[in-house]
């Protein structure tokens, strides 16, 4: 989907920008039913959180979502015409899970992005609201850069650190609510202040985070393992890795096969 020019206005001015339409309800159901599959067939127990990250590289109906022509079409007057799909992670709160993200921001100290870029897609698996936690956005808090980060204050923080950016009250007073049919997609920035509560209802809150970097972004050598994503064009090229959206989309295709 190509943005208007209010809408990338509204996303320069907000640091985020909702709804976009992905998928119909029929493909957004065939999306849900492969993820529930996938779900059941990993028995997610033991080890929910690390099943999660970077599904895209073994799952091709992750993989289509994350390299949809509408998402970068929509990325493409954000991040500019060379762009590169970072990473992903399915952020899942079952019924009556305490669990919750802390306030943060996606750019941090830890990542070591240089420089700094970034926007991070929300494909919504399930319908989100208030009432199943979905994603709260500061408007605005963009223009803040980097905030300072301390130990997260919250129980079942979801984040990879148990940490949050650290953020007066009257601040987080001002989030926005991030509401999702299933089958679209939110937009944030990198600097974007957001976070989501617990899910209060009988209804799972499952969404897609993708990470999406301009291909001029590069990750510092000294970060730690876990926190190392794969690059992979998907549009333009890029000069480091040797490679274009065309070949990497094959190359993808292939490892489906
Ligand atoms: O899914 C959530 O509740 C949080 C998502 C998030 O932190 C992100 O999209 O960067």
């Amino acid at each position: 989907m190509v943005l208007t020019d209010e809408q990338v206005a509204a996303f320069d001015r907000d640091g985020f920008l909702f709804p976009i339409d992905i998928h119909e309800q029929t493909e957004a159901d065939r999306v849900r039913k492969q993820w529930d599959e996938l779900e059941a067939a990993e028995g997610l127990a033991g080890s929910r959180r690390e099943l999660l990250y970077n599904r895209h590289l073994d799952q091709e109906f992750l993989w289509d979502i994350a390299s949809s022509p509408t998402i970068v079409d929509a990325l493409e007057p954000l991040l500019g015409p060379d762009i590169l799909l970072f990473g992903t992670r399915v952020i899942c709160k079952w019924p009556g899970d305490e669990s919750q993200v802390a306030w943060h921001q996606d750019l941090s100290a830890r990542n070591q992005l240089s420089p700094p870029m970034q926007i991070t897609g929300w494909y919504a698996i399930d319908d989100a609201d208030e009432e199943n936690g979905c994603v709260l956005c500061v408007p605005g808090s963009h223009a803040e850069g980097m905030l300072a980060r301390e130990p997260a204050a919250v129980a079942g923080n979801l984040l990879r650190f148990n940490e949050q950016s650290r953020v007066r009250a009257e601040v987080m007073e001002k989030a926005e609510p991030i509401r999702l049919r299933a089958g679209q997609l939110s937009l944030h920035a990198g600097f974007t202040l957001h976070s989501s509560l617990s899910n209060h209802s009988r209804r799972r809150r499952c969404g897609l985070v993708l990470r999406y970097v301009p291909a001029h972004v590069r990750q510092g050598k000294g970060v730690e393992v876990n926190q190392r994503e794969t690059a992979i064009v998907l549009r333009g090229s890029d000069s480091l890795l040797g490679t274009d959206a065309a070949s990497e989309r094959d190359r993808m295709r292939a490892s489906f096969r």
